[in-house]
């Protein structure tokens, strides 16, 4: 047996960064948690996580405690998540408790009759787990259990129901299967949190910020220290879903360079504010990229706006210095904007536009002028067409090279955020 065959296979969860801090994602056999403060949007990330295996292939079974299936549909469907394609069961732990008239017969939806009896969930489970498994040896199944917490209210004594995790574990790791569970920490007593948190191998914890509706996860594994805690930001869009969020962007570069021109061609929605061909106050975009939702902020060129600039590079946690690759004195200039955005403690790239015009120098050229260090990425950029660039006015630029400029800045975030933790 060689050393792979040890290793269990992986379910990624295909949100950004959290796949990165499960070293992977899901781990087939493992129960995780989505454990969050009251008015975090768990759910949302439960949602997201079940259509993203979804749509890889994998069977979903969802333990329903706190809605009825179809209020579950109803909620995939708010998020934007085409189901057509997605094998989708319920367990449904719901409907009896609220002595709802129970009308839904669709062959997929499995509904206990006792709602607080938990050996009849796991019954059901394993039911729906082993008929997978016979049918299909080859498809994984993830089991999204939401919510956890609200089920376990039911009981008296809720210990019983814990110590049931650990046979739910054993029964994923005979079915290839993996489990998440969505909890919601209301006023537990701490010797019971600590008791489930044990129960998990990992948890995804989940704080609302000050700056609602922006939430925070970061990720404890079992053996992770407190000095390991990776942090991201995230939203819910409707329709979108989870963004992981990054808040503030700033591009910053000598005038005319084409920063408005790259914001505009970042985002469809961008708004300047330009008069006579220059920026005079700000530009402004939410760009969507690969799961990021990104706020861009470009400043102007000119000079005169140095003390804005100094304002936004304070809260910028990503700098793109972007220069003209035409544009010799701009290159000289821009030294001075980066020692004003501090660029040099931030996660930064340089972009370098125009680089197909004639006279332009080469980016290692640029890079000597500038006195960029080699581990900064240098990212080449050109207008989409020349033939409708226009004076004065911002142009498209090609969107594979904004692209480029998007990832790299991410990654050095991104890097730069792990390396610090
Ligand atoms: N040929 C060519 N022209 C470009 C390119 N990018 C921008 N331009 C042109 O360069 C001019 C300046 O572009 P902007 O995007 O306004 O530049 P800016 O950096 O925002 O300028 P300020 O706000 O004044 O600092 C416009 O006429 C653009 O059409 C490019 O890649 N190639
Ligand atoms: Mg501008």
């Amino acid at each position: 047996m060689t050393v792979t065959d040890l290793t269990p296979p992986v379910l990624p969860s295909k949100i950004p960064l959290l796949d990165d801090y499960l070293r992977g994602g899901i781990r087939v056999g493992s129960l995780g948690a989505f454990w969050s403060e009251v008015e975090v949007e768990a759910s949302a990330l439960a949602l997201q996580t079940l259509y993203n295996r979804g749509k890889e292939g994998d069977r979903i079974i969802f333990v329903s405690t706190t809605k009825k299936p179809k209020q579950i549909l109803q909620a995939l469907s708010e998020l934007g998540f085409e189901l057509a394609s997605i094998d989708l069961q319920f367990v449904d732990a719901y409907s009896s408790l609220v002595n709802e008239k129970i009308q839904e017969t669709e062959n997929n939806v499995t509904i206990l009759t006792s709602s607080n009896h938990f050996r009849q969930l796991e019954r059901a489970l394993e039911n729906c787990l082993k008929r997978a498994s016979e049918a299909s040896t080859k498809k994984r199944t993830l089991v999204v259990f939401d919510s956890f917490s609200a089920y376990l209210d039911r009981f008296d004594s809720p210990f019983v129901v814990i110590d049931g995790l650990t046979s739910l574990k054993k029964l994923f790791q005979e079915t290839n299967a993996a489990g998440i569970l969505v909890f919601t920490q209301w006023a537990y007593e701490q010797t019971l949190v600590e008791k489930i948190r044990a129960a998990f191998d990992f948890v995804i914890e989940l704080k609302s910020t000050s700056d609602k509706p922006v939430y925070a996860m970061s990720v404890y594994s079992q053996g992770t220290s407190q000095a390991n805690r990776r942090l991201a930001y995230f939203k819910v869009l409707k329709p979108g879903g989870v963004r992981i969020y990054i808040p503030k962007i700033v591009v910053t570069g000598p005038f005319h360079a084409g920063k408005t021109s790259f914001i505009h061609s970042a985002s469809k929605g961008a708004v300047s504010a330009d008069r006579l061909g220059t920026t005079v106050a700000l530009d402004f975009a939410h760009v969507g990229h690969k799961g990021f939702l990104i706020d861009i902020f470009g400043t102007p060129g000119q000079s005169r706006f140095d003390p804005l600039l100094q304002k936004l590079g304070g809260q910028a946690i990503g700098i793109i210095v972007f220069v003209s690759a035409t544009d010799s004195i701009g290159l000289n200039r821009v030294r001075s904007q980066m020692r004003i955005v501090k660029s040099e403690n931030l996660p930064y790239v340089v972009a370098v536009n125009k680089v197909n015009l004639r006279g332009a120098l080469s980016l290692a050229a640029v890079r000597n002028l500038m006195g960029i260090p080699a581990r900064i990425p240098m990212i080449p950029l050109k207008a989409k067409s020349l033939a409708e660039v226009r004076p004065n006015l911002p142009c498209e630029l090609d969107p594979q090279d904004v692209a480029n400029v998007l990832d790299k800045v991410i990654l050095q975030i991104t890097k730069f955020e792990s390396s610090k933790s």
